[in-house]
């Protein structure tokens, strides 16, 4: 069924679940927000459905001016289409990101048609409050992941303990998976860019694409095969460098 028969018959390929969801195209529901006048925001995973962060995609049907993120909160705005300029006058461009620290005061512009993914998640310090990071994607060198070369990562925020998230984007080669499943106590927020494939979430498998967003929580089984001619990649971050005590 295309996506629009999905929705006309009442069905979704979304499924959200006590411990992990997958947040499709067809059911997002945009909405308005005082903080981010002009804009529509698809919030697809907030801490009403057990996550402890949050994931927003944001577009913007004319020029929007956002405010800095509310008390406390880390931010990382990902540009999926179009630019944003940080209200400090950093330019980002596709693929272009931003971390923001909790309370740094910097909010950020966008042009009408850009489209943004927006992570944010409250900020546990360890020593001092880190600085402003921002970069772009298609300057960043690969990794393979565990010596798998058709597996590469792509780090976007420095590995200091003073960071206390990840935030990488995942290359797929056709074909190739993460080597097993995965169960680790710390969660993920992930929206797929490119490509498509399986992904097994807690004992369920659930074909994705790109555009399709997921939550999973703290120790859900995770594995993904990526299907298809083309690469597959997808955006994800995890809570990183912090003691599950200290988050409980
Ligand atoms: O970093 C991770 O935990 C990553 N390999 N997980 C995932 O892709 N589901
Ligand atoms: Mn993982």
């Amino acid at each position: 069924m295309t996506t629009d028969n999905l929705a006309r018959f009442g069905a979704t390929r979304s499924d959200i679940r006590a411990r992990h969801a997958l947040l499709t195209p067809e059911s997002h529901e945009w909405i308005t927000q005082p903080d981010w006048p002009g804009a529509e925001l698809a919030v697809l995973v907030s801490p009403d459905m057990g996550a402890r962060l949050s994931l927003a995609l944001v577009r913007c049907p004319a020029a929007v001016t956002a405010a800095p993120a509310p008390e406390g909160l880390a931010r990382f705005v990902f540009v999926l289409e179009g630019g944003a300029t940080l209200s400090d006058g950093t330019e980002l461009g596709h693929e272009g990101y931003a971390f923001l620290p909790p309370d740094c005061g910097i909010g950020l512009s966008a042009p009408e048609g850009a489209r943004l993914a927006v992570f944010e998640w409250r900020f546990l310090a360890r020593g001092g409050i880190p600085g402003i990071v921002t970069g772009s994607v298609a300057q960043i060198e690969g990794q393979p992941l565990r010596g798998d070369d058709w597996l590469k990562v792509q780090k976007m925020l420095p590995t200091d303990p003073a960071f206390d998230f990840e935030v990488n984007v995942m290359n797929f080669h056709p074909g190739s998976s993460l080597a097993y499943v995965e169960t680790h106590f710390m969660e993920h927020g992930l929206l797929m860019l490119d490509g498509g494939g399986v992904y097994r979430l807690d004992d369920r498998w659930y074909p994705v694409q790109a555009g399709d967003a997921i939550w999973m929580g703290p120790h859900v089984p995770q594995w993904f095969g990526a299907l298809g001619r083309t690469p597959s990649r997808y955006l994800i971050c995890k809570n990183y460098n912090r003691s599950p005590m200290a988050r409980a």
